[in-house]
């Protein structure tokens, strides 16, 4: 029997650049959860009888969360809930299982790279049938119902049994707990060459951070591939993580970093963040950077099976650095910039536009699922690795000797009052048509202007979208808020600098006088009173 739940609005419900992410503590509000869930459920359209992904990178709250979802989706129509088993589906699984058997969406409980526990983060994403994050005015959508919702819908009963595959009823409606690995590690098969992988005899060390990519690493790396048992390491999820930040990062997986610089280091290093979709992917005494890695990805990706026939055009993020551009120019395809948020790669995939695209925010994806995808990025480098039988640092080098080379770091200022974050984003956005023709020190500035996105498969217009202040020369430095953290603003500060020739350099050495161009030119220090970004990456 259907009941309806009374409610009220909550007025802090705007999902950000990737779903709603906030405390743990603000999610076990009444009906906080129930209300945001049944807001999508009220914003979209053909749930009769349709089926519908949930699952969850295992934090804190995920399985009190899908149980309620599923109570949620029975008593608006769905026909069919697809769990994976324990609750658990890592971003891109979730992805791939919804385009797989056809379903209406999903629901991704993630907080991504966010911490995890009682008092850290929880999110929820809504993805659409094509098995990515819900365009815009989905989001829009949803949030409006959020601002106006007066009541809930579910269905009477308890608990079901979220570790035992196979098929229950919740009221009308089938729940189907699913291997959340096996379809996923499936679809690797078919992109990847494993023989070749097996028989090169690579040795690597993959940090599963205690986040969702355990089970699938475990599969893949070590029974598949036949890497050594402890290739995978904090392979269990845990629901805190083990008290720490699943961002692979050169900060939260130092340990990673320390292996792999290290006389012993495997051939190879990489990690995952907390659902599945980020990757870090280190050396032997190398680490590649992001934009680097989608770069030189998309520049041997023919190498790999699921690749072999070219790549349609490569799609990267604005803050993203331009090295993938060079290689779209010389392959002859296009290559896109959108704003962050992998939501803006579906529509250039669904159309066959793009095929690799990729953020410097550790992500780097394909058109096989709708998502961005960690382990997915590893596979590709270990088939590259494969084929080629050079280093990682090989590979690089050769990659900067044939296009040069983009400098590149990210300056992150965490947890700023966002009233002081705002004043300084307003205070540049004022002077964006001052500044071109600017000298600071030896940089002068081109051009600034505010990103803004037209989407050329729709026409839809994103603005906004961060300041860009191009310098003669081609340097860049760009300003944009956070929209995924949950206390407090952070100003991220991108800085880039292009050189043909000098690809041995420093990074740190040949980013300072962009560093110092960027306080100048934002009032950082002024605006924020941090004379040091919090992370570097
Ligand atoms: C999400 C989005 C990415 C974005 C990243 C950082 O990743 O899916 O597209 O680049 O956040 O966004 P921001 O700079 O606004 O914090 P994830 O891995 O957190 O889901």
């Amino acid at each position: 029997m259907i009941r309806t739940i009374e409610s009220t609005p909550y007025t802090d419900q705007k999902p950000g650049t990737s779903g709603l992410r906030k405390k743990v503590r603000v999610f076990q509000q009444p009906n906080y959860a129930e209300n945001f869930i049944q807001s999508v459920f009220d914003a979209i359209a053909d749930k009769d009888g349709a089926t519908l992904v949930i699952g969850g990178d295992g934090r804190f709250l995920n399985r009190e969360v899908i149980q309620v979802a599923i109570r949620i989706a029975a008593a608006n129509g769905f026909g069919r809930v697809l769990v994976g088993r324990g609750g658990l589906l890592s971003t891109p699984a979730a992805s791939h299982l919804i385009r797989k058997r056809s379903a209406l969406g999903g629901l991704v409980l993630s907080a991504s790279h966010n911490p995890g526990g009682p008092d850290e983060d929880f999110g929820i994403k809504y993805n659409v049938a094509n098995g990515g994050p819900a365009p815009e005015k989905v989001t829009d959508a949803i949030h409006a119902r959020t601002l106006t919702i007066d009541r809930w819908l579910t269905v009477e009963g308890g608990d079901i049994d979220l570790d035992t595959l196979g098929e229950v009823t919740v009221g009308d409606m089938t729940v189907e707990i699913v291997d959340p690995v096996a379809d996923y590690a499936a679809l690797m098969e078919t992109l990847f060459d494993f023989a070749a992988i097996r028989a090169a005899g690579l040795t690597m060390a993959f940090d599963a951070m205690s986040a969702i990519t355990g089970p699938y690493a475990t599969e893949i790396l070590e029974n598949r591939l036949g890497f050594a048992p402890g290739t995978v390491r904090n392979g269990t999820p845990l629901p805190d993580f083990g008290g720490h930040h699943p961002d692979p990062n050169l900060v939260h997986a130092h340990a990673l970093y320390e292996t792999m610089m290290g006389p012993d280091a495997p051939d190879f290093g990489a990690a995952s963040d907390g659902d599945g979709d980020r990757n870090l992917i280190i050396g032997r005494g190398r680490f590649v950077t992001p934009s680097d890695s989608l770069a030189m990805l998309a520049a041997n990706a023919h190498l790999a099976p699921g690749y072999r026939d070219g790549l349609k055009g490569i799609a990267r993020s604005m803050p993203t650095s331009a090295a993938a551009d060079r290689v779209a120019a010389k392959l002859g395809i296009p290559a896109f910039e959108t704003p962050t948020g992998w939501k803006f790669f579906g529509n250039l995939l669904d159309a066959g536009m793009a095929t690799i695209c990729g953020e410097e925010s550790a992500g780097t994806g394909s058109d096989h699922v709708r998502e961005k995808d960690g382990l997915w990025a590893v596979l590709l480098w270990l088939n590259i690795l494969a084929a080629t039988g050079k280093s990682v640092d090989a590979i690089a080098r050769d990659h900067w000797a044939t296009y040069g080379r983009n400098y590149y770091a990210r300056h992150d200022y965490e947890g700023v009052e966002s009233e002081r974050a705002d004043a300084l984003m307003a205070d540049l956005r004022g002077r964006l048509a001052m500044l071109p023709g600017t000298a600071i020190g030896d940089l002068t500035i081109e051009t600034a202007d505010d990103f803004a996105y037209h989407d050329p498969t729709d026409g839809s217009v994103s603005r906004n979208q961060g300041v860009r202040i191009l310098f003669a020369g081609g340097s860049r430095v760009v300003f944009r808020l956070s929209g995924t953290g949950t206390s407090g603003a952070t100003l991220r500060v991108y800085l880039e600098r292009y050189e043909a020739a000098r690809i041995d350099e420093d990074t740190g050495a040949m980013l300072a006088d962009i560093v110092a161009a960027a306080d100048e030119v934002a009032g950082i220090v002024r605006h924020t009173g941090r004379t040091e970004p919090d992370v570097v990456t």
